[in-house]
């Protein structure tokens, strides 16, 4: 036998040895011939490249610099989900990751991949993954503690909803259907609402109805009886809609035939009689409930309807907001709310802030036969997706449709040349929050409510239209020259995007935790009630100068601490009626928060009443543990309505609450709770002329 030197990384003790041993860290796989070196694992693959598509993402990398002296390179593709999310909303260094879920895909597949790409799908929107992409050859899994990988994150881009798969008929009767469905396997981020379309299956869709919901069921009334129907779905986030579920059919049930003997005629046309004299009863009598309650303003806002006959709108007499999104074309949504400028009539002067799409301009508008009005632009800068216009532009669509001295008023668009700009009046001292902070305690009392005032006025508008906020905060209020404040920030995409302060939450919708109502945070019950939770964070920004909400706190301690009962505490020298509006806002039954018209009329009366504003809820701004505790030890309880009275019996309550109005006794008994609890600070008085029975507007 002829002798040879041992291979590339073995050796052998003694010469004429049948084997050669490999070296320290090198190994021989099971097949390989004994002549063949030893070899060890790869390095680490190189240059890793993502490329994001909606919820999907295409990862390519190079080939590792050392293929460990073998040829079987595989590839393997390890994804985690990772979360971190610091106080201030952005990424903190330290980020939980956990693997991803099962039904993540991978193209062609995630281990034994060959070529040096692979494409992974049905990922989360707005989240945050890692992949570790690791090259494996024949000899890896002898060294574990050798092996490498390269690292990537990426962060998913939005995308529209997965279609709602399961729909359930609950009831039916002649005339009507009431159904309920399943949010989407992947909602993809905050559902705004469902859309459902239905037409009789024999209309094969020439005519058809739509209707919005908020939760997961409805009821179709108004339907022709013994009739097949066909019904589709879809969900809405801020990405749009997704696609439509399958078809659904359901059957409205058949008239029911009677016939009359003659003996009993006389009886059945009394019931007859008596029956139609109640129908028309009833039909008066629900003209006019609705009345009262169309005037005393939408118990249910959340839902609306539109009825498409042949594709004709019809909208119902009330004026509500429509929804941008409803419209197939959104610039046929943009034109029909905003006028379109020429690009000539507009002068920019200077930059004045940073936007999501692009910059915000101060400058002039002259349109003809008009006076030079001096107006903020806010342009859409180049390079822009279809998707992002769409998203700019929607703003002024939901704007183009509110008139109102407290709602940021549009002047117009111009989308007919570039850049595309949305033109709005000015507003000279800015953000409430930064212009707050500018003037620390420089304003009176009367000039603050005066401010919360008009922002209250222009959320009744905004809620009596139906619209909700849903980002209600002193950094979204603008202010005039005069001080006067008006809402703004109506981007469809804003909450999700655009604003700095918007966390994620476990749900996966991005929400600016601080402001949010807890209903809202923890299932995404959007609603004017939820506006009036922010309401009260505002307030609580303007009494302390444009403060931050909780401090430094992170967002999961504020959610939790609010969630255990405590409140932000009263700013230095707030006047107590302000501090217990605050807490009225933050009532954790939304049912119980005030309406925004009461607070207008709360604010109303107190701007009558000055001397209301002298009595303050007398806690420093910060007090050691952050927040108010409502269920402390240190404050009285208040178990029953007779402890709450007595205890509001020693409240200075004719000077705290005069000119406060309530709309109901039992409205005081939820917050007087809260009167006592929280204003122990208050100079103890008694107010011998109150009585149980007046409630608290008699006084
Ligand atoms: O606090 P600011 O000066 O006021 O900085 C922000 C910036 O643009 C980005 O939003 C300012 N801004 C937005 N809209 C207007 C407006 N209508 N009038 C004046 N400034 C505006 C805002």
């Amino acid at each position: 036998m002829e002798c040879s030197k041992c291979p590339p990384h073995s050796f052998s003790h003694h010469e004429g040895s049948l084997h050669c041993g490999c070296e320290k860290n090198y190994f021989r796989a099971e097949g390989d011939p004994a002549s063949m070196a030893c070899t060890r694992p790869p390095s680490a693959p190189r240059n890793v490249i993502s490329s994001i598509n909606e919820t999907s993402v295409i990862l390519d990398w190079s080939w590792p610099e050392d293929a460990g002296g073998r040829r079987d390179i595989t590839f393997t593709v390890l994804c985690k989900r990772c979360r971190g999310v610091a106080a201030n909303g952005s990424n903190s260094g330290t980020q939980r990751c956990e693997p991803c879920r099962s039904n993540v895909r991978f193209l062609p597949r995630a281990a034994g991949l060959h070529n040096t790409t692979v494409t992974v799908g049905d990922l989360l929107a707005h989240t945050n993954y890692t992949f570790e992409i690791e090259a494996l050859n024949g000899v890896s899994s002898f060294a574990p503690k050798m092996r490498q990988y390269a690292a990537v994150t990426i962060t998913t881009n939005q995308a529209a909803p997965s279609p709602v798969t399961v729909i359930r008929k609950e009831k039916t009767s002649r005339n009507s259907v009431s159904l309920s469905w399943q949010e989407p396997e992947r909602p993809n981020g905050i559902i705004l609402d469902y859309e459902i379309k239905y037409y009789e299956k024999e209309e094969q869709e020439t005519s058809y109805t739509i209707l919005r919901a908020r939760g997961c069921n409805v009821t179709l009334n108004g339907l022709k009886s013994n009739t097949a129907y066909l019904l589709q779905i879809r969900a809405r986030t801020a990405a749009g809609y997704g696609a439509s579920s399958p078809s659904f059919q359901f059957e409205t049930s058949p008239d029911s035939a009677f016939s009359i003997s003659s003996e009993s005629s006389q009886v059945v046309l009394i019931a007859i009689s008596s029956a139609v004299a109640i129908i028309l009863l009833t039909v008066l009598l629900y003209i006019l409930i609705g009345r009262f309650c169309c005037r005393s303003k939408s118990k249910h806002p959340d839902e609306k309807r539109l009825h498409f006959g042949n594709g004709h709108l019809r909208l119902p007499g009330i004026r509500t907001y429509v929804d941008p999104h409803t419209y197939e074309d959104p610039s046929q949504a943009v034109h029909e709310f905003a006028k379109e400028l020429d690009a000539s009539c507009i002068a920019i002067d200077k930059v004045v802030g940073a936007g999501e799409f692009g910059e915000v301009c101060s400058g002039r508008l002259k349109l003809p036969s008009k006076k030079e009005i001096c107006v903020a632009i806010k342009t859409l800068k180049g390079g822009y997706t279809d998707k992002q216009r769409r998203d700019f532009l929607a703003e002024a669509s939901i704007m183009g449709q509110f008139d109102h001295p407290n709602i940021i008023r549009l002047e117009g668009v111009v989308t007919r040349s570039k850049p595309v700009m949305i033109v709005t009046e000015y507003m000279e001292n800015g953000s409430l929050d930064s212009f707050l902070r500018k003037h620390d305690a420089q304003f009176t009392g009367i000039q603050l409510v005066g401010m919360l005032r008009g922002i209250a006025s222009g959320m009744k508008y905004l809620s009596d239209m139906g619209y909700v906020h849903r980002d209600l905060a002193a950094r979204n209020i603008l202010v005039n020259s005069n001080l006067v404040c008006k809402v703004s920030d109506f981007g469809l995409s804003r909450v999700l995007e655009d604003d700095p302060e918007a966390a994620y939450t476990t749900r996966g919708g991005k929400i600016p935790i601080r402001w949010t109502a807890p209903e809202a945070i923890a299932y995404r019950k959007f609603t004017s009630a939820s506006d009036a939770w922010s309401y009260g964070i505002v307030l609580w920004e303007v009494m302390s100068y444009g403060e931050r909400p909780y401090w430094e706190m992170s967002n999961q301690d504020v959610i939790k601490a609010v969630d255990e009962g405590y409140r932000l505490p009263p700013p230095m020298d707030c006047p107590a009626t302000l501090y217990q509006l605050m807490l009225d806002c933050w009532q954790k039954e939304r049912n119980n928060r005030p309406k925004f018209e009461q607070i207008v009329s709360i604010l109303d009366k107190l701007i009558r009443n000055p001397g209301s504003l002298k009595i303050t809820a007398n806690t420093t701004s910060r007090p050691a543990n952050l927040l108010l505790d409502r269920s402390s030890s240190e404050v009285p309880s208040m178990g029953t309505m007779g402890d709450w009275m007595d205890g509001m019996r020693t409240l200075p309550c004719k000077e705290a609450f005069s000119g406060v109005s309530y709309s109901s006794c039992d409205t005081l008994a939820k917050t007087s709770t809260e009167v006592v609890l929280t204003e122990v600070h208050v100079t103890p008085a008694t107010c011998p002329e109150w009585e149980p029975s007046m409630g608290i507007t008699t006084l």
